[in-house]
């Protein structure tokens, strides 16, 4: 197994098949994965019950609130990219597009939000569909100090839809649940490092401000995340598994690859145990 580390965002692991991993291959990879927020496993070949098990290994795995689009042989695996033709032959873009609406981070809408999220590549387009990360503790590290300041112990709002109500991959009867709460600057669980915890797509509100400031201080936020310090690119090869630590980074979908084209992948939310 040999782990190379792009600086300190964006870890890659080659010579090694997770079906078979010893604990002390699975610990390194668990460090280079705290250490670099991202980390793409390449060359795999797995079966569902396999990729559900190597999952496993980071924290339980729990189904997507979305329920349409799971997978109909294992509820916890949620499937991106198919049917993303409607019976009438136009593209739904909640599919085709999912995740593609700015960075963001997965789960705030919970109130212990998942701690990871991880991909298996099934199938790649042959150009576009990069999935693109940055580092929230470089976002909290370039935020202004007054911002760091005023953000020290406030508490934010955070629902699946955010303020435009985004919620159509929700069935109806699951679109109404109550706001989660989250501190906006953290400290990393394991890490122990200080990061900006933000999420432009689900956040409400930032409580203990008026309404007036609070859409201000969120509005400047979602500038800096339209493009946010320290950035890595992931070109998907078919057999990659990537997992992400949705506690200090963000992603997004490009959402550009030609739609008559597959790009599927398998996809788990992991929990914090
Ligand atoms: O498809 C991708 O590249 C990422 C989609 C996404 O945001 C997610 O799976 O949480
Ligand atoms: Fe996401």
């Amino acid at each position: 197994m040999r782990i190379s580390k792009s600086g300190n965002l964006g870890a890659e692991v080659v010579g090694v098949d997770v079906r078979q991993l010893s604990d002390q291959d699975f610990s390194a990879i668990y460090q280079a994965w705290l250490d670099c927020n991202v980390l793409v496993v390449r060359d795999q070949h797995l079966q569902l019950a396999d990729y559900l098990r190597y999952s496993q290994r980071f924290g339980a795995v729990t189904p997507h609130p979305s329920k349409s689009t799971r997978h109909p042989d294992c509820p916890e695996i949620t499937v991106l990219g198919v049917n993303k033709f409607r019976a009438d032959g136009s593209l739904n873009n909640d599919i085709y597009r999912r995740g593609a609406e700015g960075f963001h981070t997965d789960g705030s809408y919970e109130d212990v939000p998942f701690k990871a999220t991880q991909l298996y590549a099934l199938a790649i387009p042959t150009v576009g569909g990069d999935t693109f990360f940055s580092s929230a503790y470089s976002a909290y590290e370039a935020l202004e100090d007054s911002l760091k300041k005023l953000l020290a112990d406030k508490t934010g709002q955070f629902v699946y839809g955010g303020r435009i109500k985004d919620n159509a991959l929700l069935d109806p009867a699951d679109r109404h649940r109550k706001p989660a709460s989250h501190r906006l600057i953290q400290v990393h669980p394991e890490t122990g490092r200080t990061l900006l915890y933000f999420d432009q797509r689900k956040i409400l509100s930032i409580d203990g401000l008026s309404a007036h400031d609070s859409d201000a201080v969120i509005d400047t936020l979602s500038v800096m995340m339209a493009d946010p310090p320290n950035q890595y690119r992931h070109q998907w090869r078919k057999g990659d598994v990537v997992i992400w630590d949705n506690r200090c980074s963000y992603h997004k979908a490009a959402g550009d690859y030609p739609a008559d084209q597959d790009r599927i992948h398998w996809r788990v939310s992991i929990n914090k145990n």
